[in-house]
């Protein structure tokens, strides 16, 4: 509960929560948690009518974690973790679904969650040292704190066709999948795009539709995830071992069992290494892109071996020599993220499935009844577009948020040019506000879950030792950001990262002005933990706190 009712009053110092929290995703549902249990007042803000966040919208068919459910979970408490039953190795979004309503509940977090309520703009007072927050239920309130879990993709990209709304059949978007089943059968079909959305999207498609039409801009390497159920015994193995799971997650690389190695590419024979690309084809989940060898996105050569090996499962497993042709990804690989599906390539052998390579017939236009390229017409009853999303800042520039003295986060980071973060959690100029797997954190790049423990545990220590000290402000540094943002774009530039153009690069957006530093921490999730346990040993000095 909050220490009053919500007021519109401007000149009211006490607000109205200690915290305001943006989003009820896995991250909003924790930031809930923590904060309450360190004895906080806090009220989250979620738009969608459900928790959930990004598995509350993204409700496409085939939609599945690529994540292994085992280590995408919660791990803070051995209870919530053992009374959890996931069905199968990557959880369906039904099940995902399912475990954010279980953690909310588990959690007693519900009360304090409105839901169908959007966040439009969130103002810095200086003079009462408090965020007020406007809401489009024409409520305004206030807190101490304003923490956004608005979560990394969830602004839509959605690209227009000309003469898109003269198309009489239905347009979807993977991510604002209606609520109601949509019934696909006998039904022509086209899709947009093939990173993991679409991947996952035109592979459960294909059985069910009359006729298919991939529109593919990039070809895209697809590794199998191999999904199947889980075993009793591996599950009860985990739960009985809770502790070493546990270790073994935040002392790797991405988070998660079974990423990161130290064999590099060149320690092994071209035969040994066709093993170990095949050895991890054959496992699934990350193996391929993660636990193969250590420098397949640092190396053009190393890369090179593992693009190849891809491109030759293309060859073999695509039965029609053009159609492999269209499918062979020249970009490097790794540097895109990676895509786990099944059945990919073998899903354009179906009769039903036609691929569109748009950079050699683009479209020219939406028709009636369906989509003109430069070479055919398609006719088509649904086109859905898997166009993936406006990341990192897209979900934050869509709210008005402003710091010190009316600075609009907009213009703190330039258009998004210039992003500067303190640890991945907090800018100079905008006190008492936190990001929870916001920009230059791991966010995107590790295992989602655990980044969100690390990330809030840090932020609710702050904020815990603020208060003994009885401090009002926390104002990250100006050169902590400096230092910060220089660090992520220096480790982004020992990747092979920054030579594709992808969301990760901030490229995918038509117009959107290119970042110049680097939006995610690329030094894994070990090291980052690290360098948050170092800043809280060594007293948070990169926040002043008055
Ligand atoms: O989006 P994307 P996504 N005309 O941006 C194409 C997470 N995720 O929703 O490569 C034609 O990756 C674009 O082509 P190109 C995961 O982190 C997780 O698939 O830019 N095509 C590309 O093919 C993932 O990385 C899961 O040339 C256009 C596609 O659309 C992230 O979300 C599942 C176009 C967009 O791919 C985003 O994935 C799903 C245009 N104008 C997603 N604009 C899990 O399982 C874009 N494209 C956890």
């Amino acid at each position: 509960q909050g220490k009053s009712e919500m007021t519109n009053d401007c000149t009211s110092t006490t607000p109205d929560y200690d915290a305001i929290v943006v989003g009820a995703g896995l991250s909003g549902i924790y930031a809930v948690h923590r904060l309450q249990q360190r004895g906080f007042t806090v009220r989250a803000f979620e738009r969608g009518s459900g928790v959930g966040g990004t598995w509350f919208w993204n409700r496409y068919p085939g939609l599945q974690c690529d994540t292994e459910t085992l280590s995408y979970s919660f791990t803070f408490s051995d209870e919530l973790y053992r009374g959890w039953n996931w069905s199968r190795r990557f959880a369906p979004q039904s099940e995902l679904m399912a475990y954010a309503n279980y953690m909310t509940d588990a959690l007693g977090v519900r009360d304090a969650i409105q839901l169908n309520t959007a966040v439009l703009g969130a103002h810095f007072d200086d003079d009462a040292n408090l965020w007020r927050v406007d809401l489009d239920t024409g409520q305004s309130v206030t807190g101490r704190y304003f923490v956004a879990a608005s979560g990394p993709l969830s602004t839509t990209n959605s690209p227009t066709i000309a003469g898109l709304d003269t198309f009489e059949g239905t347009v979807l978007h993977t991510a604002q999948w209606p609520f109601e089943p949509v019934d696909f059968t006998g039904k022509k079909v086209g899709v947009v795009g093939t990173g993991s959305s679409g991947a996952q999207l035109i592979t459960a498609l294909a059985g069910t539709v009359d006729k298919l039409v991939v529109f593919q801009r990039t070809p895209q390497y697809v590794t199998p995830a191999q999904q199947r159920p889980l075993g009793e015994e591996e599950v009860r193995e985990r739960k009985d071992n809770l502790d070493d799971l546990r270790a073994l997650m935040r002392s790797s690389s991405h988070g998660a069992p079974g990423t990161g190695t130290d064999r590099s590419a060149f320690d092994d024979t071209p035969e040994e290494r066709d093993r170990v690309f095949q050895a991890a084809w054959e496992f699934g989940a990350q193996a391929f892109a993660l636990a193969t060898y250590n420098d397949l996105t640092s190396n053009e050569e190393a890369n090179g071996f593992a693009a190849d090996f891809v491109r030759r499962k293309i060859a073999e497993i695509v039965d029609d020599p053009e159609t492999a042709r269209k499918l062979m990804p020249t970009y490097l690989f790794g540097t895109k993220r990676p895509i786990k599906v099944d059945d990919y390539y073998e899903t354009f052998n179906r009769p039903n499935v036609q691929l569109v390579a748009l950079r050699e017939e683009p479209f020219v236009s939406a028709t009636t009844t369906g989509i003109r390229t430069t070479a055919a017409d398609y006719d088509l009853d649904y086109l859905i577009f898997a166009t993936g999303f406006d990341a990192m800042t897209g979900t934050l520039f869509e709210m008005d948020i402003r710091g010190r003295d009316g600075l609009t986060l907009r213009d703190k980071w330039e258009n998004g040019v210039y992003v500067r973060t303190a640890l991945g959690v907090a800018m100079h100029e905008f006190p008492n506000m936190f990001l929870v797997q916001g920009p230059q954190s791991t966010t995107i790049m590790n295992n989602y879950t655990l980044g969100i423990e690390i990330n809030m545990d840090f932020i609710a220590g702050l904020l815990e030792r603020a208060r003994a000290e009885g401090n009002e402000l926390i104002e990250a540094t100006a050169q902590s950001e400096v230092e910060w943002a220089e660090l992520c774009q220096t480790l982004a530039e020992r990747t092979l990262l920054l030579k594709t153009e992808s969301w990760w690069t901030g490229a995918n957006i038509a117009g959107k002005p290119r970042p110049k530093l680097f939006q995610s921490y690329t030094g894994g999730l070990k090291q980052y933990r690290l360098a948050l346990e170092r800043a809280q040993a060594d007293g948070y000095r990169e926040f002043e706190r008055t």
